[in-house]
């Protein structure tokens, strides 16, 4: 497409930035809040890095007041923080708990007293710990009315003051992480499970947006997702094939379910196939069809790039009797292991030779968000409100007060502008939220690993003063906001 000149933002895009409540609250057990998976699971010996942990994160608890004004002082627009459930309903479904609804009351106030839109995420990864002991968590249906007793009380708390809420925040990522690789809490690692309590939260998803239509009828409510494009390796059709299929399996596989209230039928084959499909009931059906999201909320780091899968085992004459079913690549591997690994004989992921990568490794592509965008727009035709976009860095602290992140500030340049070329090819662009507004803990990678546009002085560590430093990109953001371009 050819365009003479980019469209400009509307006046009221939504320039903001992102956290979640693990990540910078601290006072993990203040306020008669009670623990969360996270408060468990980071103090298991060697689950995260060096024992890092969010008891006192960068402790926006006590100093959300400050953390404001420096929001102010941006300019920023819309703020997206998380509620954590375990102060609102501190044993998961029991008594609500003041103090912890008084917290996020005074934040919103603070908030809307400097004219910046508070966009709520209701679950950002941190079950009640009580739920996850009593009922399993999300492996249980009963957990779904735990969790519509926690959205009435903020709906009716905070429906008449926030317009944009979340409902799960990167059910993709939670899901395999938590399930599948026991790389985040519950700690599990079984594929079948994993499925299963991914249905559930499907069902808590849509139970949470229709409860959020009849209480809050003037607002927004839509899941994010973390999503990535995939492109092929080449031009064979067995790479098309491929990141057709990691299409279906990394995205699909949610997106279909929020915006259409439908399993994408290949991929659902095929875990039925293998045993590992979850149970879907007729009341299931109805449940998802029902629940209309207003907005989706997409989460863009990176995508990812796929051929075909060749299966390394050989495939002689009479290989199917140690197991192997056939010599076609679908169905040759050992039949547990591909219940285990269901995408095996579908993609396989490799490098991308175009782009360059972040000290963690993860590719830089801004025009795979432009790509994202355009995608999932044309697909879902939902307007998109970006939560999530940002680069992970090591900053350096210099003089005890500059910290010279030109690198982020190219980072979100460059994707910045993809994304207004996506306003321009007419993609329906709800507001942008950079990741994050202060440094925070990194679920996995402590402290060191920096995104916002305010320096945190802490270490993994130390928690030394907690000073907050606004980087050169905090300035840099404030004069985009202020131009609107
Ligand atoms: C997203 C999460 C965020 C945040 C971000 C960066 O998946 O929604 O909570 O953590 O990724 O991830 P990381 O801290 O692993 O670099």
């Amino acid at each position: 497409m050819y365009y003479k000149s980019l469209k400009k933002f509307p006046s009221h895009f939504l320039w903001g930035a992102a956290s979640a409540a693990y990540q910078i609250e601290g006072a993990w057990n203040e306020g008669n809040k009670g623990p969360s998976i996270w408060d468990t699971f980071s103090k298991l010996p060697g689950k995260t890095y060096h024992g890092t942990n969010g008891d006192v994160a960068i402790d926006h608890y006590h100093r959300y007041h400050e953390d404001v004004k420096l929001m102010s002082e941006m300019g920023l627009k819309a703020y997206r923080f998380s509620i954590a459930w375990s102060r609102i309903i501190p044993d998961g479904d029991g008594d609500i708990n003041p103090e912890g609804l008084k917290f996020y009351d005074d934040l919103i106030d603070d908030l809307l007293n400097h004219h910046i839109q508070p966009i709520i995420t209701l679950y950002h990864w941190d079950i009640p710990q009580a739920l996850q002991d009593k009922l399993g968590g999300w492996e249980s249906r009963s957990v779904i009315d735990a969790f519509k007793k926690y959205c009435k009380a903020v709906f009716t708390q905070y429906g008449g003051k926030v317009t944009y809420w979340v409902t799960f925040n990167e059910q993709n990522v939670f899901t395999a992480m938590g399930y599948r690789w026991a790389s985040h809490p519950p700690n599990i690692t079984d594929v079948k499970r994993m499925y299963a309590a991914n249905h559930i939260i499907n069902l808590a998803n849509a139970t949470a947006i229709n409860l959020f239509h009849d209480l809050v009828p003037n607002g927004k409510i839509g899941p994010s997702f973390g999503y990535g494009p995939t492109y092929p390796m080449t031009a064979d059709p067995n790479d098309v094939l491929a990141a057709d299929n990691a299409d279906d399996f990394n995205n699909n596989w949610w997106l279909d379910v929020y915006c259409r209230g439908t399993y994408p039928a290949l991929v659902m084959n095929h875990l039925k196939q293998l045993g590992i499909a979850p149970d879907v009931t007729e009341d299931d059906q109805k449940l998802l069809k029902s629940a209309k999201p207003d907005f989706l909320g997409i989460n863009y780091y990176h995508g990812g790039t796929f051929q075909q899968n060749k299966i390394e085992h050989p495939t002689k004459e009479g290989e199917h009797k140690k197991g192997f079913s056939n010599t076609d690549p679908y169905l040759m591997q050992p039949k547990d292991e591909q219940a285990q690994q269901p995408e095996t004989p579908m993609f396989q992921n490799v490098q991308n030779p175009y782009l360059s990568k972040t000290e963690w490794g993860w590719e830089i592509d801004p025009v795979g968000f432009r790509i994202a965008l355009r995608r999932i727009y044309e697909k879902y035709q939902l307007p998109i409100m970006v939560t999530e976009n940002g680069l992970g860095a090591k900053d350096k602290l210099e003089n005890g007060k500059v910290i010279n992140d030109q690198y982020r500030i190219d980072y979100l340049q460059t994707h910045i502008t993809e994304m207004q070329r996506a306003l321009t090819d007419g993609v329906d662009l709800l507001g942008y939220c950079a990741w994050s507004f202060t440094d925070l803990l990194s679920w996995l990678n402590g402290y060191k690993k920096r995104y916002g546009f305010v320096y945190i002085n802490r270490d993994d560590d130390n928690q030394l003063d907690l000073a907050r430093i606004p980087k050169r990109s905090f300035y840099w953001y404030r004069d985009l906001i202020q131009r609107n371009s």
